[in-house]
């Protein structure tokens, strides 16, 4: 059969795919201060509000994905209750194939399984409804708080500056993450200071004194070669000493998780923003190029490892048919996805909500 041929294709370039799993990491609870600027608290919840109302955007970011779940679709078509096992085995593979990895794809499946076995799930309808609330129940049951409505916010604390480090490998869109997040944070009347942490590149911080510019974002100063740790310390430093900044977005070179130095430098980084506002960063976050599918998993173990990741920003998705892979960090890493890249203007950086993920994946 037609379907069965594919699916067998789909099995042989999952195998080539996949990663194999490690052990699960725990949810990182971050407390935040309960008293001080309004804005900070309103802002995280505004932009994913307004996101809310930009899903054909997000629809159009997840093609590649959706089209690789296609197969779904051919799968429901030939649906019958009599022969499920041998259509939810083929749905694993589909799945497996599309970076929902071996584990997340099988607990989506065994999610239905248990539908039909309690007569929830008759119809071929059914099965795609129970598919997506699998989907959502695996990215929002990990959660803070256990609501995604919560965990996918950007979470700013309440204390002036709100600091955010970003961190992540060479070219998984840092940089181009923080102009979209700056250009966003401003149009909601926040002030933004951008620092230059990437210290090797000139590129990087002309790239984004040239995101500021648009945005109307504080620059810090590029300092080439100098100790990140150094830049950021000094320009978080200033930034509050200021006293109208509301977030600082610290920006990293890129390094391999496997770079034990670079890694202690990343602490280093962090630690440096302790001492300038005497706590943690509000947010860090660990940018991932979606296109690397489930290779991003040992990644995000690493860098989460090193310096307690508060969530994650998977970019690329609208050149990617791995997005599957969301779903698999997820599920496996326990710590929320903030955003997602759709494509390269700002509003193409979409705060990630997990309903409209699976709506997006498996059109009604
Ligand atoms: N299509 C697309 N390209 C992106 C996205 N995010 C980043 N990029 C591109 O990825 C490349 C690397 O981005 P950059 O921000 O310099 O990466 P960095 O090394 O992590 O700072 C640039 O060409 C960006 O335009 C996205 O969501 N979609
Ligand atoms: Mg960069």
């Amino acid at each position: 059969m037609l379907v069965q041929n594919k699916v067998q294709g789909l099995r042989q370039q999952a195998k080539s795919c996949c990663q194999p799993r490690s052990h699960r990491r725990s949810l990182q609870v971050r407390a935040s201060a309960s008293t001080g600027s309004n804005l900070l608290q309103r802002l995280g919840r505004v932009l994913k509000d307004k996101a809310a109302g930009d899903f054909d955007r997000f629809v159009k970011g997840t093609s590649k994905t959706r089209e690789r779940l296609g197969l779904v679709e051919e799968l429901l078509a030939i649906w019958s209750l009599e022969d499920y096992e041998t259509t939810l085995e083929e749905l694993e593979e589909v799945l497996i194939a599309a970076d929902f990895g071996p584990k997340t794809a099988l607990k989506v499946v065994d999610r239905i399984r248990e539908g039909i076995k309690q007569g929830t799930v008759k119809t071929a309808d059914d099965t795609k409804a129970a598919l997506k609330a699998a989907i959502v129940e695996v990215l929002t049951k990990n959660m803070q708080g256990g609501s995604a409505a919560k965990s996918a916010e950007l979470v700013l604390g309440s204390e002036k500056p709100a600091v955010i480090l970003v961190v992540g490998v060479n070219g998984a869109g840092k940089t181009t993450t923080i102009g979209k997040l700056a250009h966003k944070l401003g149009a909601e009347g926040a002030k933004v200071f951008l620092v230059p942490g990437d210290t090797f590149r000139a590129a990087a911080a002309e790239q984004l004194a040239e995101w500021g510019r648009r945005s109307g974002a504080v620059m810090g100063p590029f300092r080439e070669g100098a100790k990140p740790q150094a830049v950021i310390g000094d320009c978080v430093t200033e930034a509050k000493a200021r006293g109208d900044i509301d977030v600082v977005i610290c920006d990293t070179a890129g390094r391999l998780h496997t770079a034990y130095a670079l890694m202690e430098e990343l602490e280093a980084c962090k630690a440096s923003i302790a001492r300038a506002v005497g706590r943690q960063p509000d947010e860090t976050l660990l940018v991932l190029d979606g296109t690397t599918g489930l290779n991003m998993l040992n990644q995000a173990r690493e860098f989460n490892d090193s310096v307690k990741l508060t969530g994650l920003i998977l970019t690329k998705l609208d050149g990617s048919a791995r997005g599957g892979a969301v779903v698999s960090v997820v599920d496996q890493l326990g710590l929320p996805v903030k955003f997602v890249g759709v494509g390269e203007t700002p509003a193409d950086l979409q705060p990630f909500n997990p309903d409209a993920f699976a709506e997006a994946l498996f059109p009604k």
